[in-house]
Formats: structure tokens, C-alpha cells, sequence
């Protein structure tokens, strides 16, 4: 859910609504239309009691200890995650946790056929719900139902390693639209569809029995207005120039903001700046990179061997081109306001984003978005993630390849001024036209949700 906890002066605790572009998109929609938003509150155990905030109601579903492992942690970030991010770490496949995916997908059928109204449109969204949409239509079939797929969704061959597959599917077809966040991806299901159960398509619509699903691209985006607001602040400008100066105000810095997690290609792109700083190409302190990687997952065997791995990558590179009180890399696994973050956006002469696979990647847009006021920046971005589809301008490179890396880095830091200019300036336009009302809109229009009722 949209919310976090927080203790308040007199010490009693209190719900808050937590930043994010969904609930940003979602909230005027919920707020006018007595909607409500199902999900889970974090923590397990009993569930807290529906409440509500900021005008929309909140409908808290609860998950057990042993649900949290197999469902959340297990069926969802070490089954589905991975294999639909091309298998970059080998997916792992346990009977129990898929039991425990039946369970808790029927849970949250059940919560939201509770509280809709008849004829209601329910949105669901991303991988750890891809059964509710078939489970909802058996309960309530006068429903509107539609899916959204955050990440990627994988090529049959992959798919149909997954011995949950025709179920998953079949979930999936149990809405009436199901979007992806690239074309790709949506062929990718139509095709699966013919594949696994044998169905017809036209174009993107299927034939489930004579039911019409229909399948297509919707990228998501930030809320850029936001972000261009909170970049123009005095507080964030002044934020800005206190980074660098405490930076030790280097001539460049380079900037990765990342949940820790295998699919973003962190250790990679530090290892493309140290072969830099070896081939005398870049060089420190006149150099310095800043990575940010947020707690992810940490109770997942991946995400702890990625930890190592970096941690074992940041301590080689300062050990060797690090000076007393000037390391060359700036390794900070914490969580940050979100002032704190375009601040840095603000500060960072080139943004780093190199994952493997990635649906969307909305720190891409998020840095783009906060170059507005100060000019500058360039933003070195993976073919892989798919905010390559619409940020053209970026220096594009192909992950798998450290020397493609290791270029586009090189080429983004001595960018002159000009062509940066320019080509923030195509990308700026391009995600004003494209902002995350924009993506909510046209989801729900294109699920037959009326124009008035839309973002
Ligand atoms: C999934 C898909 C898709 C990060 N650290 C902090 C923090 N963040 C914020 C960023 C950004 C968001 O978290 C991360 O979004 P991404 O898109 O980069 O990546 P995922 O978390 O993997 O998201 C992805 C997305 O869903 C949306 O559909 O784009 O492909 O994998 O907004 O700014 N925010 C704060 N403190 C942090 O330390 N406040």
C-alpha cells in the first residue's frame, strides 16, 4: 500500500502517505470515486483495519510469516522475478512457495471482491497478483477488470520454464486488458496465449472463449511536474551545491541511484569506471562516482551475493585509486528522502543506468526530469531497460558489453555543454507529453473506463 507508518510527537503511530508516481496518478481518481486501494501494509501477522487517508480508502490484506517467505520472498522475487528479468539469476522453483502464491492471490480476489461496488473497474497491478484477475472474474463477473505488468515479460521459451505457467496465464486472461510497459512484451503474451493454450489472436486481441482480452504497451512514467518543482527549490539548489562542495567539488561526478538488486547492472558499471581510471582515461579525485543502492530483498540469497559482490568492487576500486579522505567511489546502501535524490539528480554531471533487463526504470525519467533548471547532465542509459524506447537522446549502451559501457561513459562525461543542452531538451519535452496521469489515462480509457472518470 501507498503508506508507511510513521511515530508521531506524542508517540502514537500514524499512517502516511509515501511518495511514488502510481499513488500520485491513482489518488485523484480513488479520491473522486469512492475508490478503494487493496493491498499490503507490510509487516505480518493480523492486518490492520480499513482506514482512510487523504480522501481514499485503504483496505490492509495481511500475509503470515511463512507467507512473506513463500509467497513474497520465495514464488514472487526468486521464481517470477528473475525468470521474467531473462533469467539473470537462475530462477528457483519450490512447491511450496507456489501454494503459497495460490493462497494469498486468492486472499486478495477475495478482499477486492468485498469492497467493490457492482460494475466497479479494478485495476491490478504487477507480478505478485498475476492470478487475481481470473480468480476475480469467477466471483464477480460484472466487474471491469484490468492488469498491469511492471517488469518485463519474457520470451515463451523462458515462460514456459515456469511450472506455474497455464495457471499464471490463465490468470492473466482473466482481465479484460492486459498491459505491458513495451510492444515487445505484449507479443510476447499473444503469442504465449496461441502457444501454451492453444488460443486465437487478431492483432493484440485474444479469443478466451469468445471473451475479448485484449493486450498492449502502456510506459509509465514520473510525475514530471513534481519532480521539476522540487528541483527548482531553493532548499534543493542549495542542497545540490553543498553535495559537490562536499564532494570535494570535483570536476565530475557520476551518479547511480538503484534498489540493490542483480537486474540494475551496479557492479558492472563500476567496474566499467574502474578499467577507466586504470587505462588513465578518468582519473580521481578530479573524477568521483556516487552509488546509491537502497536496501532491496535482504533476505534473499541473490540479493545478499550481489551485496558482497559490490561491496568487494567499491572496496578494490578506493583501495587503489582512492586517496586518505577522497575515495573514488561513494558507496551508500541507504534509503533517501526524496528531496535528498534531486538534490543529487541535481548535482550528478552524468546519471548511470545500466541494468540487464528493466520494464521501465523510472530513476532514468526521474533525472531527466530534475536537469530542467540546472542544464547539463547526461544520462548514460542500458538498450535493456525500457525507458530506452522513449529516451532516445541518452548514450545508449548494451550492458553485456563492458567495453560499450566503458565508451558511452567516457563519451557522456566529456559531452560538451551544448549537445548536452540539446539533447536534454528533446528528452524533457518527451516526458512532459508523457507524464504518469498521462499513462493512467489511457490504461483505464482503453479499458472502457468513461473520459470523466479518468485521471
Ligand atoms: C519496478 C520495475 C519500473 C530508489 N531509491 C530510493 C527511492 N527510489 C525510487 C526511485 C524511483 C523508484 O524508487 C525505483 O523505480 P525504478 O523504475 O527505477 O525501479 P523498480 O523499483 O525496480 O521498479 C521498473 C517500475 O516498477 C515502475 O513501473 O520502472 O522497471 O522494475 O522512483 O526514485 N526513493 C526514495 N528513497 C530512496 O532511497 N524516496
Amino acid at each position: 500500500m501507498p503508506v508507511d507508518q510513521v511515530v508521531d510527537e506524542t508517540g502514537a503511530t500514524q499512517w502516511q502517505r509515501s511518495p511514488g508516481g502510481l499513488v500520485t496518478a491513482l489518488h485523484p481518481v480513488l479520491a473522486s470515486h469512492q475508490g478503494t486501494w487493496v493491498g499490503w501494509a507490510g509487516g505480518t501477522g493480523e492486518a490492520p483495519e480499513p482506514f482512510e487517508l487523504d480522501g481514499i480508502k485503504l483496505h490492509p490484506v495481511p500475509l503470515s510469516d511463512s507467507e512473506l517467505e513463500r509467497y513474497y520472498e520465495g514464488q514472487s522475487n526468486a521464481t517470477i522475478w528473475p525468470l521474467y528479468h531473462d533469467a539473470v539469476e537462475q530462477p528457483q522453483f519450490r512447491r511450496s512457495w507456489r501454494e503459497a502464491y495460490r493462497v494469498v492471490n486468492a486472499r486478495f480476489a477475495d478482499a477486492a471482491s468485498d469492497v467493490a461496488a457492482e460494475g466497479a473497474t479494478v485495476w491490478i497491478q504487477d507480478y505478485q497478483l498475476q492470478l487475481v484477475p481470473a480468480m476475480l472474474r469467477e466471483r464477480r463477473p460484472d466487474l471491469r477488470i484490468g492488469f498491469f505488468l511492471h517488469i518485463p515479460f519474457p520470451p515463451i521459451e523462458l515462460f514456459m520454464q515456469m511450472p506455474l505457467r497455464a495457471e499464471v496465464l490463465r490468470g492473466l486472461l482473466g482481465a479484460e486488458l492486459v498491459g505491458f510497459q513495451q510492444k515487445l512484451a505484449a507479443q510476447n503474451f499473444v503469442r504465449l496465449s496461441r502457444h501454451l493454450l492453444g488460443l486465437r489472436y487478431e492483432g493484440n486481441t485474444i479469443d478466451v472463449n469468445g471473451r475479448k482480452v485484449k493486450a498492449g504497451a502502456f510506459p509509465i512514467s514520473i510525475d514530471v511536474a513534481e519532480i521539476e518543482r522540487l528541483a527548482a527549490t531553493d532548499a534543493v539548489q542549495a542542497r545540490a551545491k553543498q553535495i559537490r562542495a562536499e564532494l570535494g567539488d570535483p570536476e565530475k561526478i557520476i551518479l547511480g541511484v538503484d534498489r540493490l538488486d542483480y537486474t540494475k547492472g551496479i557492479e558492472l558499471r563500476l567496474k566499467a569506471y574502474r578499467e577507466l581510471l586504470a587505462d588513465g582515461k578518468l582519473e580521481a579525485p578530479g573524477t568521483v562516482m556516487v552509488q546509491v543502492a537502497t536496501p532491496s530483498r535482504e533476505r534473499i540469497g541473490h540479493y545478499q551475493n550481489l551485496r558482497i559482490r559490490v561491496e568487494r568492487e567499491v572496496g578494490r576500486i578506493n583501495g587503489e585509486y582512492g586517496l586518505v579522505g577522497q575515495p573514488a567511489v561513494h558507496y551508500l546502501h541507504q534509503s533517501y528522502s526524496r528531496t535528498e535524490l534531486v538534490a543529487l539528480y541535481c548535482a550528478a554531471d552524468v546519471m548511470m543506468v545500466t541494468p540487464f533487463r528493466d520494464g521501465m526504470n523510472l530513476v532514468a525519467k526521474e533525472y531527466v526530469a530534475a536537469r530542467t533548471g540546472a542544464g547539463g547532465g547526461a544520462l548514460v542509459l542500458s538498450e535493456f531497460a525500457g525507458a530506452a524506447s522513449e529516451l532516445r537522446q541518452a548514450f545508449l549502451c548494451n550492458p553485456h558489453d563492458l567495453d560499450g559501457v566503458k565508451d558511452a561513459l567516457l563519451r557522456a562525461v566529456n559531452v560538451d555543454r551544448t549537445e548536452a543542452n540539446r539533447r536534454m531538451r528533446i528528452m524533457q519535452r518527451h516526458l512532459r507529453a508523457h507524464d504518469v496521469s498521462r499513462w493512467a489515462r489511457t490504461f483505464l480509457s482503453e479499458l472502457g473506463v468513461p473520459a470523466e472518470e479518468t485521471p
